[in-house]
């Protein structure tokens, strides 16, 4: 039966294991030296072997212990093989059982068998760590909780904070916005602010070109011919602003033509929108931090043993001190910084519009026959793109021109500006100093 517990206990209990063996073989010999001396050597020979066995755990021990009575002393030996029995059934009941055997092999005392059912007892017992938090080795291996093999997979170490320094602490990063988790042990978390948020600015826009203003389509007025031949007078600049102008009292004659569209005087434009600061929050993460669980468990030195921690909590393990800390402490090399309050310089230059491209359409320039844009007997004439004679217009040295500006035009305006500047700085900073979990 010990053969076959052995592979399951593991090297310890093999050593223990040989050392049961050891105790079986002295009490065989023991057993021997009596049958020895008693002079019956076949009876006494067959009981130690009996007793043997029967501290392995076998009820062949009761049998050929009560074969061995009639050799006289070898009896002693069948009381021996019955304790070991007994030993053996206390193994099979589990670590409990296994002390009930021990008392059992006391029992057996006539015979050195007694002693072998104790070893059976304490084979039972051997096993597993079983619980890996209660700060027992509970399989009396000698390693306890985190530092059984047994418990690997289970708990893991949290190495101490080191002098000067808060925690350790399970911690989590989140987005600002995110909820924050649940600790390990369902109580909250601690949570603080971190990463300072970049500035963001709303997109600029423009509205539909408007206002905008034209001069009248340009003219070219031909004094002294009829027919729009020589070197026109240029009366654009004046014809400009749509006031009636009487540019001579000369009676000669004259023809005028439109010979362009009007040119831009002022051009259209845009009103520009948005470049708005578009989150005002100041923190874009946040640390959520849970002190590490506190209990018996043991075998991590100074540091805490734990259960492994899952999801976000498995993250890192860090540790805390105010203040802006350069250099972390060996062994926690990830450096994180958490801000109570902060600063808020983010601002969006402003939006503009370019003006857009400008086009002027239509109006037209008019003569009269009197001065002042009207009176005489000729009716007015507005020109167009061919050539009119006018001479009979400038009859008694009255006559006079106006223009009706032309229309403007434009499509639509790019925008541009609203780019983000400034930035959010933290104050009263609180170091973190963070190390993977186990
Ligand atoms: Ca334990
Ligand atoms: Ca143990
Ligand atoms: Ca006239």
């Amino acid at each position: 039966m010990a053969s076959q517990l052995l592979p399951r206990f593991g090297r310890a209990a093999r050593r223990r294991g040989r050392a049961l063996g050891l105790g079986l073989v002295a009490g065989a010999t023991v057993l021997g030296c009596s049958v020895e001396t008693e002079g019956t050597l076949a009876g006494g020979g067959v009981a130690g072997d009996a007793a043997a066995i029967g501290g392995s755990g076998g009820s062949g021990a009761g049998a050929s212990g009560t074969g061995g009575a009639p050799g006289g002393s070898a009896g002693a030996g069948g009381a021996a093989g019955a304790g070991g029995g007994s030993g053996g059934a206390g193994a099979t009941a589990g670590s409990g059982g296994g002390g009930a055997g021990g008392a059992s092999g006391v029992g057996g005392a006539s015979g050195s068998g007694g002693a072998s059912g104790g070893g059976g007892a304490s084979g039972g017992g051997a096993g597993v760590e079983g619980a890996c938090l209660d700060g027992a080795d509970g399989d009396g291996d000698g390693w306890v909780d985190c530092a059984d093999p047994d418990c690997g997979g289970q708990v893991g170490c949290v190495d101490a904070a080191p002098a000067g320094w808060e925690g350790p602490f399970l911690v989590a990063k989140r987005a600002a916005s995110a909820t924050p988790a649940a600790c390990p042990d369902a109580t909250q978390p601690v949570s603080v602010s971190t990463d300072p948020a970049a500035a963001e600015c709303t997109a600029c826009a423009c509205g539909a070109p408007a206002g905008g203003t034209c001069t009248p389509p340009a003219l070219a007025c031909h004094q002294g011919s009829g027919s729009c031949g020589g070197t026109p007078s240029d009366w654009n600049p004046q014809l400009a602003g749509g006031a009636c102008i009487e540019p001579n009292d000369n009676g000669n004659a004259m023809s005028c033509q439109l010979t362009g569209a009007g040119a831009v005087v002022t051009p259209a434009a845009c009103a520009p929108s948005g470049g708005a600061v578009a989150a005002t929050e100041l923190w874009a993460s946040a640390l959520d931090a849970c002190p590490v669980p506190l209990s018996a468990a043991a075998g991590c030195g100074a540091g805490s043993c734990i259960l492994l921690p899952s999801t976000p909590w498995n993250a890192r393990a860090c540790v805390r001190k105010t203040g802006s800390i350069a250099s972390c402490p060996a062994g926690w090399g990830e450096r994180l910084g958490s801000w109570a309050g902060g600063t808020d310089t983010r601002s969006c230059t402003a939006c503009t519009c370019q003006d857009p491209p400008t086009t002027c359409a239509g109006g037209s320039v008019t003569i009269y026959d009197g001065d002042g844009c009207g009176g005489g007997n000729e009716g007015p004439v507005t020109f167009d793109t061919s050539c009119r004679d006018v001479t009979s217009h400038r009859d008694f040295g009255t006559w006079s021109l106006r223009g009706t500006p032309a229309s403007p035009s434009a499509t639509s305006c790019a925008p541009a500006g609203g780019q983000p500047q400034g930035a959010v700085t933290g104050t009263d900073e609180t170091t973190w100093c963070c190390r993977p979990t186990p």
